[in-house]
């Protein structure tokens, strides 16, 4: 079937993402100060680093620099959650990973909506970070009973919406106009209502029991909750947030600084206090804090041995710290990060010697040219060494549980680390979700595969 008619689904995401920015600009007047400071960093980071300008003009990064940037929303319900899945197939996006917060004491599990091939993500990289409220976890059954009582009285999608999801996936896809109008209706599912669902009484229960539930339950749809924009140099931001009336987070969550980016680093500042009306009140006399502020830097995917890696330095280091990282140890907290990451390979060439890190491999004009060369190198290794192939590290796509452990807390405050005894639930989530979800580890390894594929095509060796 030709699709020649309809507009592709990475142009309707990179226009939504697009939409998306301007609403949260206009609704949050913080994150466009946060914009400004992260755009002038990257100026001058790719003013002064040229080989860093190099490299993600190779990698197509840098034509992305300025769209790259993710949200996150929470949802009540499974058909919620199911229907989320439908709107943003729409767009390309899929759901690629399984995350679970409740070991640090956060009610929800939760994956992230990507596009998940190469050629996709350099169109639009947006990613939206979903989290399903754990309802089960509600140990007063009234308050569990009201919850789903207040979720199931709630549409958060506008009937137009769910028309043209319908239309989408009858046709194989949205012309146009439909592609617009789609933009439009799905941004409203997102956006912050002043007036609450629930008395101000009754929030202060839901509050009580979670601040993330009385986030989720008492109002008209899940709102955006932060649109983080990338930075190729957090430390700089996080340095100059406070000159900018800013204040962050005490640690940056994720890997140390390093010569090589790996994986993600990222930060917030705290969650804005804003105005809104209760039920049983006229004007916006209440207020709910949920919005707030995060930047991120991303850095090369890591294999599975990568990640087990990281995973145990980094439990190393915070069984060491013995306690939360906060303002009061951040200082200890970096050095024993430093201390213990020194026994990760610095450098490219090692992770990829080692197998810790994807990569995308690219043909090069020396390559080309000895294409019918006799006795020419044949392995990825000796074709490295002859400087017939090169290689990039894969940008890491996804996100981290810990580090997002580590947000939702510094949102929620400390008063909210409780201990939730329910197990990782990866199949009801699914289940809610009506589909399973991808591993991300498989997608990193099929965009290296593709690219094996193409240099031995290129260079007329039968297989890399
Ligand atoms: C999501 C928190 C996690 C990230 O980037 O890891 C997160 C939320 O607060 O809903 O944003
Ligand atoms: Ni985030």
């Amino acid at each position: 079937m030709s699709n020649q008619r309809f507009v592709s689904p990475d142009l309707i995401r990179q226009g939504f993402s697009r939409a998306m920015s301007d609403m949260y600009r206009e609704e949050v007047p913080l994150y466009g100060d946060l914009m400004q400071l992260v755009a002038k960093v990257n100026a001058q980071v790719l003013e002064q680093q040229p080989a860093i300008a190099r490299h993600l003009r190779h990698t197509g990064e840098l034509q992305r620099l300025d769209l790259e940037r993710h949200g996150a929303i929470r949802v009540g319900t499974a058909a919620e959650l199911a229907t989320l899945a439908r709107l943003f197939a729409v767009m390309g996006m899929q759901p690629v990973g399984y995350y679970d917060l409740t070991p640090a004491g956060v009610p929800v599990h939760s994956t992230a909506f990507r596009a998940v091939h190469e050629q996709a993500l350099q169109v639009s990289p947006f990613r939206v970070f979903t989290s399903l409220l754990r309802l089960e976890l509600i140990d007063n059954p009234e308050l569990r009973a009201f919850a789903e009582q207040v979720l199931a009285r709630r549409s958060i999608f506008t009937p137009k919406v769910l028309e043209l999801i319908r239309l989408a996936e009858d046709q194989g896809g949205l012309a146009a106009d439909a592609a617009e109008d789609f933009i439009q209706q799905a941004l409203e599912t997102f956006r912050w209502h002043h007036h609450a669902t629930v008395s101000a009484a009754q929030y202060a229960n839901l509050s009580a029991q979670h601040r993330l539930i009385a986030d989720v339950v008492a109002f008209k749809g899940p709102h955006i909750n932060h649109l983080t924009p990338r930075t190729l140099d957090i430390d700089e931001v996080q340095r100059l947030m406070p000159t900018h009336g800013i204040t962050p987070k005490a640690v940056v969550e994720g890997p140390p600084r390093r010569d090589c980016p790996i994986l993600l680093r990222q930060t917030s500042f705290k969650a804005l206090e804003e105005s809104v009306a209760f039920t049983d009140q006229a004007h916006n006399q209440g207020s709910h804090s949920a919005r707030f502020g995060e930047i991120e830097q991303r850095g090369a995917a890591l294999t599975p041995k990568g990640r087990m890696l990281y995973d145990r330095l980094l439990n190393a280091a915070r069984d060491e710290l013995g306690d939360f990282p906060s303002e009061a140890n951040a200082q200890r907290y970096n050095q024993l990060m430093q201390q213990h990451f020194a026994q990760f390979p610095d450098s490219h060439d090692a992770m990829r010697q080692q197998g810790l890190a994807y990569f995308r491999y690219f043909a090069s004009e020396a390559g080309l040219a000895a294409r019918t060369e006799p006795g020419r190198p044949t392995t990825v290794q000796a074709l490295l060494a002859a400087g017939h192939l090169g290689c990039e590290p894969l940008v890491y796509e996804d996100f981290l549980p810990v580090s997002a452990a580590g947000i939702f807390q510094s949102n929620l405050g400390d008063d909210s680390q409780s201990h939730y005894a329910g197990r990782s639930n990866r199949q009801a989530f699914e289940t809610a979700l009506g589909r399973p979800t991808l591993d991300e580890l498989q997608l990193y390894a099929q965009t290296q595969r593709r690219s094996l594929e193409q240099c031995a095509e290129a260079l007329g060796l039968p297989a890399l």
